[in-house]
């Protein structure tokens, strides 16, 4: 099972490149990056670690609700070059970056009363002095390091637990990203999970400790939660677990599992088969999660979850009185579906999703049509709950600020179970192709793809809404432009869309979304190669030690 496997450390350059899939391109940044190490530190690095962004291709905003999801690594990623520094405060990072924009920062974890010094006013005499690590991110307005400071989060708290009074080593750390930042390709995710592996490997946890790549997505999605976004786990299983040529099928129910996919295409006893690829095309709209969070992705947080409490209710589902039901768990309890592994039975799972987009209709207001208000307001989705004012705030909105008038109970469940669905789906064709070269139901592998794609932009636009004009905009063009398929990817509001082009149409696919959407207008060389781009499946994290 790929998230079982330990993160391994290489010793020798060449394997990192093949590693890699390629290339020349690569060697040189990473040559780059250590010479210039050693130029501002005055030593060579004692690690580069690697994370890549992830595109999504298929299931948007289902992974928090708990169903698995299709992603693939891309080729844009952190490096991160580290060495211990001597002669400075236990623990403290300096942390420079090669893009001018973002300005070199100083930090150093302190030991903090968790819950006020015994003394201090309103905390009892008698009461124990908790403490914890602490370091300060404002997730108000969010600077780069606050990424930086949340990959070292969970290696603090994992192997520095404070009873052992033990401290991490000084770091010098210096970062080479090319995932463009706030565009829906995870460069958050990208940069806890390199900042997380780069605290793990020159603090010698990575050799000594071994963790594994599981343990390293659970950490990674913890540590991302301090910049203030409480993401599924999606981005830092496909940055973490990826293999070249491969997407990832990642399911989280009841646990995380990761499984490589190889997409259609030729293959080595087929080589003539045609061939697709995936283009990301951003609407240079950027989306600051960290900033809109409480009415775009925080706010869908809580209307998946609250849909998931008042469906359990309607269906006769049993709940803890404080328990954090989701989309997935009401389904798994309402098909009664035993506990052991049950993502892996595929064909069982997709007959439950089925069934829930049928039960789904009981969390329509009464006598509301399409096109209505669907949505309820907090009064009403409250009341729906039957948990009671006081309870039901203190479960679902005491950890997250929220801000909204009506709450789209019944759009966002329909979401979540139809997306579910057109991911196995989508995992289906791939599967099929891929052992057997023939059409699936009468149509090719990449139109079956693209259909899927399409739906779920959709359904993204009309029941989940977080797409945007620009993005809707930019899908549109890159069907008349001849994808098989496009949809928004990440996040949305903006952000990249995906799109699935026949490989020997790509310069022309590029081409017209250039004359098409006016952003790109003006946009040459390096400039267009920015904003829109071919990406192949490439491999997970990797780390390079220099001895
Ligand atoms: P982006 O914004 O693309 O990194 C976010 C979440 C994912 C997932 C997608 C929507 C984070 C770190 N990631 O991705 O877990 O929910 O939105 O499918 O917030
Ligand atoms: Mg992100």
């Amino acid at each position: 099972m790929a998230a079982s496997l330990p993160i391994h450390v290489y010793t020798n350059l060449e394997d990192v490149y093949q590693n890699l899939g390629t290339s020349l391109k690569h060697a040189e940044r990473w040559d780059n990056l250590a010479r210039t190490f050693k130029a501002r530190f005055g030593r060579t690095p004692a690690y580069i670690t690697r994370a890549p962004g992830r595109v999504n291709l298929k299931g948007e905003h289902i992974d928090y609700s708990l169903f698995g999801v299709f992603p693939c690594a891309i080729e844009r990623d952190i490096l991160i070059a580290c060495a211990p520094a001597s002669d400075r405060t236990p623990g403290s990072v300096v942390v420079e970056n090669l893009h001018k924009k973002y300005k070199p920062q100083i930090f150093a974890p302190v030991r903090k009363p968790t819950f006020g010094a015994v003394g201090e006013e309103g905390v009892p005499k008698d009461a124990v002095q908790l403490q914890a690590w602490h370091l300060d991110i404002n997730t108000a307005e969010l600077g780069w390091e606050g990424y930086v400071k949340a990959g070292y989060y969970g290696v603090l708290n994992h192997y520095f637990p404070l009873e052992l009074d033990s401290y991490p080593v000084p770091v010098d750390l210096l970062v080479d990203g090319t995932v463009p930042a706030g565009s829906g390709l995870s460069s958050s995710a990208a940069m806890v999970v390199s900042s997380t592996l780069a605290f793990l490997a020159v603090n010698s946890i990575l050799e000594d400790a071994t963790p594994t790549k599981g343990a390293l997505v659970e950490m990674a999605v913890e540590n991302e939660k301090r910049v203030g976004v409480n993401s599924g786990g999606m981005d830092q299983a496909a940055s973490v677990i990826s293999l070249a040529g491969s997407a990832l099928y990642v399911s989280f129910f009841p646990k995380l599992c990761a499984e490589p996919i190889p997409l259609p295409g030729p293959q080595p006893d087929s080589p003539d088969l045609p061939s697709a690829i995936f283009v990301c095309a951003n609407s240079l709209v950027v989306s600051d999660k960290a900033v809109h969070a409480k009415y775009q992705y925080n706010l869908r947080v809580v209307e998946s979850l609250g849909a998931a409490r008042v469906l359990a209710v309607r269906l006769g589902v049993e709940v803890g009185t404080r328990e954090k039901i989701t989309l997935r768990g009401v389904m798994a309890r309402f098909m009664n579906e035993p506990l052991d592994h049950i993502d892996e039975d595929v064909r069982k799972v997709k007959d439950g999703l089925k069934r829930m987009v049928k039960e789904v209709e009981c969390l329509r207001p009464d006598g509301a049509e399409d096109g209505d208000q669907l949505g309820v307001t907090l009064e009403t989705m409250i009341e729906w709950s039957g948990m009671g004012d006081e309870l039901f705030k203190d479960v679902y909105l005491s950890w997250v600020e929220v801000e909204a008038t009506h709450f789209q109970l019944y759009k966002r469940a329909m979401h979540c179970y139809t997306e579910a669905l057109r991911v196995l789906k989508f995992r289906d064709v791939c599967l099929t192709i891929a052992s057997s070269p023939t059409t699936y139901q009468g149509m090719s592998a990449f139109e079956a793809l693209g259909v899927l794609m399409n739906e779920s932009q959709e359904s993204c636009a009309q029941f989940y809404e977080c797409t945007g004009p620009e993005v809707d905009e930019l899908t549109k063009l890159a069907l008349e432009a001849g994808a098989y398929g496009s949809r928004v990817t990440g996040a949305g509001w903006g952000g990249c869309i995906v799109s699935l082009v026949d490989e020997s149409q790509v310069d022309s696919f590029i081409a017209r979304m250039k004359e098409g959407y006016g952003p790109y207008h003006g946009l040459e060389g390096e400039a267009l190669q920015e904003v829109i781009f071919a990406t192949k499946p490439s491999s997970g994290v990797c780390v390079y030690k220099f001895t």
